[in-house]
């Protein structure tokens, strides 16, 4: 049986998010922001393959990557899996970082005066065969990741998540210090089940870098997109840089 971890105040989401590794919270962004995130996505969606021509490298769509993750399926048209590097996209994507109030969520949990941006995203699970996504660590990564590891992701899911509609799935704990560097040996030795983060849309789901995480297909009938952004120390200026990357959050 599938266990549930479920949306909390933000007393209660931090010592989650210390003890698990993970931490689901409720309200962090009005209802006219999320409507207008949805918005934005919608139309980078319907537009993607000239977005993609103008905009090289920043749409990943599910044709390029490996169909095993998707059962199989081939057919999948233009659907995209990621987009990179929201500000490029749209405006309306400013208040990922800038909401008041996510500045200090990732100050209280990294201990961090002035945490600063490193990259946004968007992940989408398709409808009915959005693909499942492998059991790994934010850190260390080979995209953006200042080395310290004094960083974490904030993920905003705009449609929610539930069982067998591709939720993001944890191992409560795997953060800590003492758990084994190496994730499948971690797994192999694991008797305890991974828990899903079922929540509405609209919460936030805050990811700490070293807990492991993954999550199966989407085969529901309807999307599963997530907005994420990271932040935490300073990255170096010979790693990637996004259009805002280094800019400070609130
Ligand atoms: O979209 C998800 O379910 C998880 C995303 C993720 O694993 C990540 O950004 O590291």
């Amino acid at each position: 049986m599938i266990r549930h971890a479920w949306p909390r105040g933000w007393a209660a989401a931090k010592a989650d998010y210390a003890a698990q590794g993970f931490a689901i919270l409720s309200g962090l962004y009005p209802p006219s922001v999320l409507a207008g995130f949805a918005a934005a996505l919608t139309q980078i969606e319907e537009n993607a393959e000239a977005l993609a021509a103008r905009l090289p490298g920043k749409l990943v769509f599910e044709r390029d990557l490996p169909a095993h993750r998707r059962d199989g399926l081939t057919d999948v048209g233009a659907a995209l899996f990621l987009v990179n590097d929201l500000a490029l996209f749209a405006a309306a994507f400013r208040p990922l970082h800038e909401t008041p109030g996510v500045k200090g969520i990732f100050s209280e949990l990294l201990g961090m005066d002035q945490p600063v941006l490193h990259y946004t995203n968007a992940t989408i699970k398709q409808a009915r065969f959005g693909r499942a996504i492998a059991w790994h660590r934010d850190f260390p990564n080979r995209y953006i990741c200042p080395p310290d590891g004094r960083y974490l992701r904030l993920m905003l899911c705009l449609d929610g998540m539930t069982d067998g509609a591709g939720a993001t799935m944890f191992y409560p704990g795997s953060q800590r210090e003492d758990a084994t560097d190496d994730v499948a040996a971690y797994l192999a030795a694991q008797s305890g089940m991974p828990v899903a983060a079922v929540c509405a849309p609209g919460d936030v789901v805050l990811i700490h870098p070293r807990v492991i995480h993954g999550g199966g297909m989407n085969r529901a009938a309807r999307p599963r997109r997530n907005l994420i952004l990271q932040a935490g120390s300073p990255v170096p200026a010979t790693q990637p840089h996004e259009q805002l990357t280094g800019q400070g959050l609130g």
